[in-house]
């Protein structure tokens, strides 16, 4: 066959064992080998039936994603899979699938041009190809459909989402969960069903027959709101809608069309940027792989504010013990008590039972001492945004903490190194950002300092890795990497509205190209006094005649912190729904006159470029410095940490998809109009484009 797919027989059932580390993904070579070895199985009289089975972690895990690039690129032709799996269905004699790990994608696609299918009880079953701006391209559409009915292959394949072994039994899209040895139980089941008649997929229509009007609209108004701006999610819709209005081959036929036209689009590109970038942020060019890491047993919090809170839950959530200190018992009960309704809301929604609740906060052990600090393995800081603050409190952990001890702060943009200036082991001292809520937010930035031992650097990313963060090193100036380029960003917004645009409008624009909310809506998210409080903190930085926004300040003036005062930028009902402030407009406006703003009309295609190439010019900046390693990590920290729309790829790859020599020009435009101090072309951005290339072609050689 291949040395990626093993043909051995056991009496009278052929194992097939697809053998492709680390995911078993359909590389060049497994679908021939399969293909290859139902065959031999057809030829060998003494065999009745078939296995298949992979080795390893999983089953196979799709289609192998790094082939899409090369395919779109021209570098090689496009063959579908879906002969090679219909070559499997074809099989005389009948053919079962075994599941454990995951079958995703052309996983699940091979699995079900099987006859029978069985399944690991901590398997699972997807169609995630949407979170790759894709559909299933290998007869999924036609076959899901026919197995788990209409409604339900619509919501996998439009939402991406994977089912359990339990589940995917009850809708009968397997035949069995295997208990104990899955091979052993696979041929047991075999041999069970080696002399009935084949059951092919294709050729099962009886659920396609339920399918009803509504529920694909349903499904399509679904995926508009919640997978909004993508194509994907609907082409998916409309190839499952072929599977109940024309005949297999012909269903297969339109499948092919709509996953051809995601393939080669934007949305698929960014999506498989992104998977892959999730990835390798985890891969530091100057720390390798085999990195002495810290063994984190045991952790310390300080502050149980709404930032200390969430990362305590983190630990717990891992099964990491966990002391999460105050320094007034009110405060320490007030946390306390965040945390116990976080937990109790998420038991309520049904993704967390009662006794895991409860082990969750057995880990927890709330103090108003240090005691027990000088066992933790890590210290994590998270306490006022105010550098004496912090020094104070890491002065205190620096003669408390054990050897070996990591010593991290939470803080969002001060100086690592001022910090770490208060103990005698600066190499110890680490910045370790969780994005609020901290419980929820997957971004981790990882803050290195001058004197930052690279152990303690490896054993940060890895502790991000278990506590299911998404960690991104970045090197240490204000705002690290996520809040140094949102800066500019809200700066923008914060001038637009004193020039013309409304707050809503602002808003708007942005939320239609694609972020989660609009800035002024982040603002009044993140409350609109912890920004306030960091530009106490750099006021002194401010350059002399430097246009500043006017408007935040004269808010927090009036104690209007956005949704935790029920007033910002914008009003907010009891359910913390906005509406427009026209006590806000006003402001705005007399602002505007007093400064001399003439107010003018400006267009939402203004709005989104001044807004997001702020974050560009400012992200080259951050690249030319060395505070990020790769474009990459730039824009999986605003995927992760700021709502920016996966699909787009994030800022640094959506200047790559406009073309950086039209960001450059706009920018060069806006320098024009606004001055340099604030629209100078970052010199790497200039580079780029005098030589044609792209941020995405620059890998990690940073800056260059
Ligand atoms: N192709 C290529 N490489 C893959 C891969 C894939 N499908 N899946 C994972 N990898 C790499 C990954 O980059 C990493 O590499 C290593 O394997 C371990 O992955 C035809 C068109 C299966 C749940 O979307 O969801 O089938 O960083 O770190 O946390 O119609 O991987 O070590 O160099 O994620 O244990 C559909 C994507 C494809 C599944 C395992 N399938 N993968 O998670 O490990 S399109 C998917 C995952 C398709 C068909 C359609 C996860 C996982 P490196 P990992 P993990």
């Amino acid at each position: 066959m291949s040395e990626l797919v093993k043909f051995t027989r056991e009496d009278d059932v052929a194992v097939v064992t697809i053998d492709n580390p680390p995911v078993n993904a359909l590389s060049p070579g497994v679908p021939e080998g399969l293909k290859a070895s139902i065959q031999a199985a057809a030829e060998e009289p003494q065999v009745r039936a078939v296995v298949i089975i992979g080795a390893g972690q999983t089953f196979i895990a799709g289609a192998d994603i790094r082939e899409f690039g090369k395919i779109v690129s021209g570098e090689k032709p496009r063959l579908s899979l879906l002969p090679y799996l219909n070559s499997i269905e074809d099989s005389p004699k009948p053919v079962v699938v075994a599941i454990h790990g995951t079958a995703f994608g052309g996983g699940l696609e091979t699995a079900m041009s099987g006859h029978y299918r069985v399944m690991a009880p901590s398997a699972q079953a997807g169609q995630p190809e949407v979170k790759l701006g894709l559909i299933p391209g290998a007869g999924g559409t036609q076959r899901l459909p026919r197995l788990a009915g209409v409604s339900k292959a619509a919501e996998m394949c439009a939402f991406g989402e994977p089912i359990k072994a339990q589940e995917a039994l009850a809708l009968g899209l397997v035949d069995r969960i295997i208990e104990g040895d899955l091979l052993e139980g696979a041929i047991a089941f075999a041999r069970e069903v080696a002399d009935r008649p084949i059951p092919k997929t294709r050729d099962r229509n009886d659920k396609l027959r339920d399918a009803n009007p509504a529920t694909l609209a349903q499904a399509r108004e679904q995926a508009r709101k919640l997978k909004r701006g993508q194509r994907a999610p609907l082409a998916a819709i409309d190839a499952i809608e072929a599977a109940t209005k024309l005949s297999f081959e012909e269903g297969c036929k339109r499948e092919a069309e709509f996953f051809n036209e995601c393939l080669f689009s934007t949305e698929s590109k960014a999506l498989i940027y992104a998977f892959f970038g999730e990835r390798t942020v985890s891969k530091i060019p100057d720390i390798p792989k085999e990195t002495k890491t810290y063994d984190i047993r045991r952790a310390a919090v300080i502050g149980a504010g709404t930032m200390g809170g969430g990362i305590t839950m983190n630990f717990a959530n891992a099964g990491i013990p966990v002391m999460v200190k105050e320094t007034a018992q009110d405060a320490l009960d007030r946390g306390m008590s965040n945390i116990r309704s976080n937990y109790a809301r998420t038991v309520e929604k049904g993704r967390l039972s009662q006794a895991g609740m409860d082990q969750r906060l057995a880990l927890i052990t709330p103090q108003l001492s240090y005691n027990g600090f000088d066992e933790a393995d890590i210290v994590i800081e998270a306490v006022f945004e105010n550098m004496a603050v912090k020094k104070q409190v890491f002065s205190e952990i620096g003669q408390i903490a054990k050897r070996g001890c990591i010593l991290a702060s939470n803080t969002s943009s001060l100086d690592i190194d001022e910090i770490a200036s208060v103990t005698r082991r600066p190499e110890m001292v680490v910045g370790t950002h969780f994005f609020s809520p901290a419980n929820v937010m997957r971004l981790l930035e990882v803050v290195r300092g001058k004197a930052t031992a690279n152990e303690v650097i490896a054993t940060c990313m890895g502790l991000g890795k278990k506590l299911n963060k998404v960690a991104v090193l970045a090197r240490n100036c204000r705002g690290f990497i996520g809040n140094r380029i949102v800066g500019p960003y809200l700066r923008e917004a914060h001038f637009l509205v004193e020039e013309g645009a409304s707050v809503e409008q602002v808003n708007q624009a942005l939320y239609d190209f694609g972020m989660a909310m609009g800035p002024l809506a982040m603002d009044d998210l993140t409350g609109l006094d912890v920004s306030w409080a960091i530009r106490q903190e750099f006021k002194r930085f401010d350059k002399p005649g430097v246009r500043q926004p006017l408007v935040p300040d004269l808010l927090c003036e009036l104690r209007r912190f956005g949704q935790k005062s029920g007033r910002g930028w914008s009003k907010y009902d009891e359910n913390r729904k906005p509406s427009p402030d026209p006590e806000v407009a006003a402001l705005i406006e007399n602002a505007s006159r007093e400064a001399g703003i003439e107010r003018r009309a400006i267009s939402n295609e203004e709005i989104v470029e001044r807004c997001v190439y702020a974050l560009v010019n400012e992200g080259a900046q951050v690249l030319e410095e060395g505070i990020a390693l790769r474009a990459v990590d730039i824009d999986i920290t605003y995927l992760y940490g700021y709502g920016f729309p996966a699909w787009r790829g994030g800022p640094m790859f959506y200047a790559d998809t406009v073309g950086l020599k039209n960001v450059l020009a706009r920018i060069e435009e806006f320098e024009q109009q606004h001055g340099p101090e604030l629209w100078h072309p970052a010199p790497l951005l200039k580079r780029l484009v005098d030589s044609g290339r792209t941020f995405e072609g620059m890998g990690a050689a940073q800056g260059k």
